[in-house]
């Protein structure tokens, strides 16, 4: 179980809200369902910006999903904005007016897109409304992508003269390919949810009151699953943008090799052979880099 008296990871910050473990919103009304076991619910909380990316808020959000990915009691990280209007339209344009390529560089704030890419823990962005610039970008970091019908997306950055700086050209482009990243890097301009589907930028598309608990229910659905070994498809899904080929297989080929002799392996073999359902042990610590892992 969860260790109760961890604000940060039980409730997050003014910027930054948890719920752990998150209840999934009851279908036309505003009760809360049944406790979400192994999801943790992540909530951007400045509704009034429209989530707009502060220094601050980046910063809360490193040090919750930090805390949460270190938390054996959860298995998947739900992200998502406060509010209907907005993921996050975002970084905040008011305090990126004032930096130099000086402060720039000693900024922490950029820390906050990498330390979410940086979780092990599975995770999803459920996008409803705008997720533009720093937003679009920090939806992109989420190994998952779950869009409402009323979310928009776009790198608009070009718009006020400068280009995204958050991973935003690496990301699309590997996402939804080059040609039709450039078109959208060089214009800036924002696509609906069914157009993001269509290019392959969202996992899928769903009614926009539905957002939030269609997210939930796929983090519940994975985090029902082996721990240890969704880490280890997500490592080597990530370890795919990063190697070439046979790189990549060579790195699957060595997470492979280390599910077995998990208790995982060894319980849901023996439960295939026994015809019965497998009774999971609680996940693995976190593995450490070791020199066979990349970046
Ligand atoms: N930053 C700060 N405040 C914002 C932002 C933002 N990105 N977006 C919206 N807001 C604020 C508005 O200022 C407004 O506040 P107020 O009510 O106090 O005036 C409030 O949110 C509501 O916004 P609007 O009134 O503009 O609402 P509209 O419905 O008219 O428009 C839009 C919605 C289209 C989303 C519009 O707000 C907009 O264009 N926002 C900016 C989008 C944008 O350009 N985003 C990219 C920003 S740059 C970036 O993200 C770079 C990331 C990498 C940098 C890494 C640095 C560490």
């Amino acid at each position: 179980m969860t260790e109760a008296l961890d604000p940060i990871r039980h409730s997050g910050t003014d910027l930054v809200q948890v719920e752990c473990p998150a209840r999934r919103p009851a279908a036309g009304s505003h009760d809360t369902g049944a406790p979400l076991d192994g999801v943790a619910l992540v909530t951007l909380n400045r509704p009034r910006a429209l989530n707009a990316l502060s220094f601050a808020l980046l910063t809360d959000l490193g040090r919750v999903v930090e805390a949460l990915d270190v938390d054996p009691a959860v298995r998947a990280i739900v992200i998502t904005g406060a509010g209907r209007r907005a993921f996050a339209a975002g970084a905040d344009i008011g305090e990126l007016a004032e930096q130099t390529p000086d402060s720039l560089a000693a900024s922490e704030g950029f820390r906050g897109w990498d330390r979410v890419a940086a979780v092990e823990t599975p995770t999803i962005a459920a996008v409803r409304g705008y997720a533009l610039g720093g937003g679009c970008e920090l939806a992109m970091t989420c190994d998952m992508l779950i869009a409402g019908s009323d979310a928009v997306f776009g790198q608009p950055e070009i718009k006020i003269g400068i280009i995204p700086g958050a991973g935003g050209t690496q990301r699309l482009t590997r996402a939804i390919g080059a040609a039709r990243a450039m078109e959208l890097l060089l214009t800036g301009r924002q696509i609906r949810a069914d157009e993001a589907a269509r290019l392959g930028l969202v996992t899928k598309v769903v009614p926009a009151e539905e957002t939030l608990a269609s997210a939930l229910d796929l983090a519940a659905e994975i985090a029902a699953l082996p721990a240890g070994a969704a880490r280890a498809a997500k490592a080597a899904v990530r370890a795919a943008a990063e190697l070439p080929l046979a790189g990549g297989i060579v790195h699957e080929r060595m997470l492979f090799r280390e599910r077995f002799g998990t208790p995982d392996q060894a319980e849901g073999m023996r439960a295939f052979v026994e015809k019965r359902p497998p009774r999971w042990e609680g996940r693995p610590a976190p593995a450490g880099p070791t020199e066979d892992r990349p970046g």
